[in-house]
């Protein structure tokens, strides 16, 4: 069976900020076509954060636009805050009671990949799974505006968004996902 376009790997998501092959772990932030310096630190954990900030407290940089309620007509907040709702709610529940959670769809491999490297390594995981690329793109989409991650899987460690497929084996070669794990 043909891989859909969207599977193509060179297409994928772009990679945990932070990490040495992402433009942000540079101190460069794009805007438009030109990069534009950034007064990020590093700290021994790799993460990018802004001078100041003391590196165990989650105070990372997001240069997120996410259009404010101010300029969202009153009318319409009730349809975006209720947007497969339970769906956000269920894969919140699951965060919240797992130490690993993989939010997966059928068909497409990178789901299967990053469960194939939990497997590998001995790492228990909850697993859910929305729609395929036939079905369920609501519910996908309520998940990926509620996270900004624009790709699935999506991989929760320890409560904490981990990013893809790509970025979970990342971790695991790195050591850190088990770093992570071992924190209380
Ligand atoms: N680099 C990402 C790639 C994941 C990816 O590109 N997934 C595509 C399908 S192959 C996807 O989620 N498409 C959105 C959708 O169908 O909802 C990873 O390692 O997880």
């Amino acid at each position: 069976m043909r891989r859909p376009p969207e599977c193509d790997e060179r297409r994928g998501a772009a990679g945990l900020t932070g990490l040495p092959d992402d433009p942000a772990a540079a101190g460069m932030a794009e805007q438009g076509s030109a990069a534009r310096p950034l007064p990020l630190r590093f700290w021994q954990d790799g993460v990018a954060r802004l001078p100041g900030s003391i590196p165990n407290v989650q105070r990372q940089l997001m240069t997120r636009a996410i259009l404010d309620e101010t300029h969202v007509h009153s009318a319409i907040r009730e349809t975006i805050a209720d947007y497969h709702a339970d769906i956000v709610r269920e894969v919140q529940a699951a965060v919240a009671a797992n130490d690993v959670v993989v939010v997966g769809m059928k068909q497409n491999p990178f789901p299967k990949r990053a469960r194939k490297a939990l497997d590998a390594a001995g790492l228990p995981y909850q697993y859910l799974e929305y729609g395929s690329y036939f079905k369920g793109w609501h519910p996908r989409l309520a998940l990926k505006m509620w996270t900004g991650w624009p790709t699935l899987p999506m991989v929760f460690v320890k409560g904490v968004l981990i990013g893809g497929a790509d970025d979970l084996r990342r971790l695991i070669r790195s050591g850190e996902l088990a770093r992570m794990q071992a924190r209380k």
